[in-house]
């Protein structure tokens, strides 16, 4: 989030170093300013409530050091991130849902509020809650062969209004509509098209490449003139979301417990288990 603590001009940076905690860690490059966030939750980092927290405080960190610019990518090479770990959200009482829902919303508050410009490193799939992180970022650069997008309609639930709004940001409300009714995961060439992502790339350099040529486009930028403009854009989504938190959590939980969103989740970790 924006806060007057970020306005401060002129800040000094702390000098390079690199922070981990269980589930991700942080890069900050001395020269350039730029953090890199990985995700490393192998096999496919999916998102329990421990991941979704070490990503918030790997997030507040790189607030707090005043790096130039945030991109988000992943340890894995075939998996940007799974979305929520749906063996953690599987005959979950209502206790650990909250918590698992109340850690998202904190990741993406964090995430698609934050002062500095944003870029997701997309470097393997990116369904569910792995397009969630994409999209609170200003810029994607994808690998090719790759799925991304939201495909909650599918498992039986449903991408919150936050969410909706933050597809809204990024693609057409036609396509947007029908995408998220269809649950539809996008292939990395068809999300070009459509503009979900904004380049294709053949490596995991190259997309942090271009993810910091992005971040360095603002460079002749005033950072505050640059942070209040881009809120302007997601402020009163995030207003209203923060007006609506307790009753998302209680939405996502009553939807999660139905018994034939939950024969799903038991169906997908089956179907697994048995190919081994
Ligand atoms: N949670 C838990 N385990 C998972 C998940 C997951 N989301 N995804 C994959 N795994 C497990 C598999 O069960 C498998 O386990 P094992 O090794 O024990 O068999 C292992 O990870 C590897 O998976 P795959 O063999 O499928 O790996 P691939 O590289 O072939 O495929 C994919 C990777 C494409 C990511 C594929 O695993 C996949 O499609 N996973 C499911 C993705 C999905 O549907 N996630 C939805 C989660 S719900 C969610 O995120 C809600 C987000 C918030 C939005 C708001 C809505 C309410």
């Amino acid at each position: 989030m924006l806060h007057l603590n970020h306005l401060r001009l002129g800040a000094r940076r702390l000098p390079s170093r690199l922070m981990s905690t269980k589930f991700t860690s942080v890069e900050i490059n001395d020269k350039t300013g730029v953090a890199i966030l990985t995700l490393c939750r192998p096999p496919v980092n999916s998102q329990n409530a421990q991941m979704l927290r070490d990503i918030k405080s790997s997030i507040d960190e790189i607030e707090n050091n005043k790096s130039k610019g945030l991109i988000i990518t992943s340890a894995s090479s075939k998996v940007f991130s799974a979305g929520l770990d749906i063996s953690e959200m599987y005959k979950a009482d209502k206790e650990k849902l909250s918590t698992l829902w109340t850690e998202l919303q904190n990741v993406w508050v964090a995430l698609y509020g934050s002062s500095l410009p944003t870029a997701a490193a997309i470097n393997g799939h990116a369904p569910a809650g792995g397009c969630l992180l994409g999209v609170a970022c200003e810029y994607r650069a994808m690998l090719p062969k790759c799925v991304i997008g939201l495909n909650e309609t599918q498992l039986g639930i449903i991408a919150p209004e936050w969410l909706v709004f933050g597809y809204l940001n990024i693609l057409p409300p036609r396509v947007a509509e029908r995408a998220l009714t269809q649950g539809r995961l996008f292939t990395t060439e068809e999300a070009l098209k459509e503009g979900l992502i904004d380049e294709i790339v053949n490596s995991k350099d190259e997309a942090l490449e271009k993810c910091q040529n992005f971040i360095e486009s603002f460079d002749k930028v005033n950072s505050v003139a640059r942070s209040l403009t881009k809120m302007q854009f997601r402020a009163a989504n995030i207003k209203e979301f923060e007006k609506n938190r307790q009753k998302d959590v209680d939405d996502f939980v009553s939807l999660a417990s139905r018994p034939e969103v939950q024969k799903i989740m038991g169906d997908y970790l089956d179907k697994n288990k048995s190919k081994k």
